[in-house]
């Protein structure tokens, strides 16, 4: 898959994108990812992205001339625009199973401002938000969403991350997990676990998951809203 970052904040993506699964994803030619600066898709001397709003009001606007120049020199016939902004829609799994599929997104990161609407009307197939609070750019929810597709990508997880990604689809909050040892500062782990019994502590996991969700996330038990499973 081919990704495409045009951002105002390119150094802000040294580094996260250079570790882990998402660098073993770009090293092996899974993931194919550009981070592009939009200055570089302006003509005037102060290389300008940004200008008032008509009618008055505080903060500037992303202007429309550069990001049509730039989309329109970065995009082919299967490119999928997606705008970062805190009004798109909220990021979810299925959303990213959706975007692994594609075979080039060109994710457009906003500043703390927002954009001209003929950006929106006229260059994206799609607006997405990381979620429900105010950050001061659209550089780290790019991030996210280069994170959470790649990892989305035949044979981007090895195969222990994959089987544990498959036994947390049953859209529960994990269970609690240990390691050793046995006993760390008097807080013991259960003796379940340590009982060799394994339909008991298949049980227990179950029960635990459960019992998690329904505390911290009980919209997940209902199977509609479910964005961990669907
Ligand atoms: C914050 C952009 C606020 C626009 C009036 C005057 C991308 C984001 C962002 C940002 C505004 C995402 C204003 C969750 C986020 C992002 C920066 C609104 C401010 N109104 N997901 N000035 N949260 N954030 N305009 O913040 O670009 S995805």
């Amino acid at each position: 898959m081919k990704i495409d970052v045009l951002t105002l904040f390119p150094g802000m993506f040294a580094g996260p994108l250079d570790e882990s699964i998402v660098k073993r994803a770009r090293e092996a030619g899974k993931l194919d990812l550009r981070i592009l600066n939009l200055r570089d898709y302006t003509h005037d001397r102060h290389r300008t992205v940004d200008d008032r709003p008509f009618g008055g009001g505080p903060g500037m606007l992303l202007k429309p001339e550069p990001l049509f120049e730039a989309v329109e020199q970065l995009k082919s016939a299967t490119t999928r625009v997606i705008l970062l902004g805190p009004g798109g829609r909220k990021l979810t799994q299925a959303i990213a199973r959706e975007l692994a599929q594609q075979e080039h997104l060109l994710l457009i990161c906003g500043s703390y401002e927002g954009y001209d609407e003929r950006i929106r009307q006229g260059l994206a197939h799609d607006e997405l938000s990381i979620g429900d609070y105010i950050l001061t750019n659209g550089a780290l929810p790019a991030m996210i969403v280069v994170d959470c597709v790649t990892r989305l990508l035949p044979g981007a997880l090895g195969d222990d991350e994959s089987a544990m990604d498959e036994s947390f689809s049953h859209g529960l909050l994990e269970h609690p997990q240990y390691t050793r040892p046995a006993e760390f500062r008097g807080m013991k782990v259960p003796d379940v676990l340590l009982s060799g019994n394994h339909a008991e502590i298949g049980k227990w996991r179950r029960e635990q998951a459960l019992q998690r969700t329904r505390e911290r996330r009980p919209d997940l038990l209902d199977g509609q809203n479910n964005k961990l499973n669907q």
